[in-house]
């Protein structure tokens, strides 16, 4: 089974891009950042046609980009650094929704409403094949009530 899987591979051209069309990303979005602002969240939602786990993310504008999850602790919301984020083969795994987001930290410049920012994401699928997914996720106004984005420490 696994020979049969492996010719139909390599009867295409380029391995790594067969494996990325794979996994789709769409609907990336982050906000526009406030004056002084240095780091951000983006949401996007992913689907693995395999079983497959997000493992690292880096973008363009930021020094480091990590995984977060968000969890309640009494009446504070808190975000954790995860080390991977599960993608059922398949299902599309709205990251908002799904109690994560991408995190930027040290932004290089402010996000823009309406201009992109793009950042790579890394797939490990879970028959161990990796591929690097592009994502330009859209820059959105900044709403009024500034959320929680603060709450962020590092
Ligand atoms: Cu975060």
């Amino acid at each position: 089974m696994k020979k049969s899987l492996m010719l139909g591979i390599l009867a295409m051209s380029a391995v790594t891009a067969v494996f990325a069309e794979e996994v789709k990303v769409k609907d990336a979005w982050t906000r526009a950042t406030a004056p002084g602002q240095d780091s951000a969240m983006v949401q996007a939602v992913i689907t693995s046609k395999q079983a497959a786990k997000l493992v690292a993310v880096a973008c363009k504008d930021a020094t480091t980009a990590e995984m977060h999850s968000m969890v309640m602790e009494g009446d504070l919301m808190k975000m954790r650094q995860v080390e991977a984020i599960e993608l059922p083969a398949g299902k599309a795994v709205d990251l908002g929704a799904a109690g994560y987001h991408l995190m930027l930290l040290g932004l290089k410049k402010p996000l823009v409403a309406g201009k992109k920012t793009f950042c790579e994401m890394r797939v490990r699928s879970d028959n161990g094949k990796e591929s690097k997914v592009q994502v330009s996720a859209k820059v959105q106004p900044l709403v009024a009530e500034a959320e929680h984005q603060h709450m962020h420490h590092h």
